[in-house]
């Protein structure tokens, strides 16, 4: 289990309608003035957008090409190495521009035709059902900032290489799409917060960081292992162990580091019966079964 919220910077709005993204002491953005600067606009973009109105567009800036190219740069041949052949089949299909950050309507653009999802600007945490439970319509809230340039590597806080990079390639799969509405319609299905919460952590070990067996080796299918060059390079060191739902809503994780424990499917077809099974089919009777200890009280 975690607290979600410590993922992303908080995000308030003053009397004034001014937008303030609180960074954090240890985020590598926080003694440069203008990457805050930069943060509270996006935040601010995505705050003020309305539904059925066009995505709002963010004129990126030199800087923020840069992250994304460098990004793509290395991570790219590490897909080649790491990834499952579905979620490169599917970067494939997809194509985004390697050389710019992509707007968030020419994700959506892309994958429409695909599998029917679009994704919509989030200025930082979106409550948990509202995430888990939009995904059921295909809707997916997407930060639109970049991590800072100093550290391109790896990011404690989703960012929109993360959401692109790592999500919005898979859910060009239309598998995984399923997976991804399974899920939320199972988030929409409890009434508990203990039954909520599993989800999340079960997607949390699954659509985020789930790795698989394939051709004899193990690939990664997670989107935050795809969306970080330096993860990608170890998470096979890393403890493997079977799928285990009981385990995944159980075990405490660090969302700050590398993930020290994985769960392997045994191949992509696999993994999408049995976690496309479990989200389809679990309630708010599963955690006391699963034995997550506060369920009952919950
Ligand atoms: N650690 C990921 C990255 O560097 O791209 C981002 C995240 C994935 C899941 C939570 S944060
Ligand atoms: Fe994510």
């Amino acid at each position: 289990m975690f607290e979600e919220a410590q993922l992303y910077s908080p995000v308030t709005t003053a009397d004034d309608g001014s937008v303030t993204v609180h960074l954090g002491d240890d985020h590598p953005g926080v003694n440069d003035e203008a990457y805050r600067a930069r943060r509270n606009d996006i935040a601010r973009a995505a705050l003020t957008w309305q539904p059925g109105t066009p995505l709002p567009r963010i004129d990126y800036s030199d800087v923020e090409n840069e992250v994304w190219r460098t990004v793509r740069e290395h991570i790219d041949p590490l897909h080649e190495k790491y990834a499952c052949r579905a979620y490169n089949d599917a970067v494939a299909a997809l194509d985004l521009p390697k050389d710019r950050v992509p707007q968030l309507d020419e994700v959506t653009a892309g994958l429409q035709p695909l599998t029917g999802f679009s994704y919509v600007p989030a200025a930082g945490i979106v409550p948990l059902e509202e995430f888990y439970g939009s995904l059921e319509d295909g809707i997916f809230h997407s930060t639109q900032y970049l991590r800072h340039h100093a550290v391109p590597l790896y990011t404690p806080e989703p960012d929109l290489i993360h959401e692109v990079i790592g999500h919005g390639n898979l859910l060009a799969d239309p598998q995984v799409a399923e997976v991804n509405r399974l899920a939320g319609a199972a988030a929409r299905r409890m009434e508990t917060k203990a039954g909520l919460q599993m989800v999340a952590d079960v997607f949390w070990f699954t659509v985020e960081f789930g790795v698989l067996h394939e051709d004899g080796e193990l690939k990664a299918y997670g989107a935050g292992i795809l969306s970080s060059y330096g993860e990608i390079e170890e998470f096979r060191h890393m403890e493997i162990r079977p799928i285990d739902f009981a385990a995944m809503s159980t075990i405490d994780y660090d969302i700050t580091h590398y993930q020290p424990v994985l769960f392997a499917a045994k191949s992509f077809a696999q993994m999408v019966d049995v976690v496309g099974a479990f989200f389809a089919g679990c309630d708010d009777d599963t955690p006391a079964r699963l034995g997550v200890k506060d369920a009952v009280t919950n």
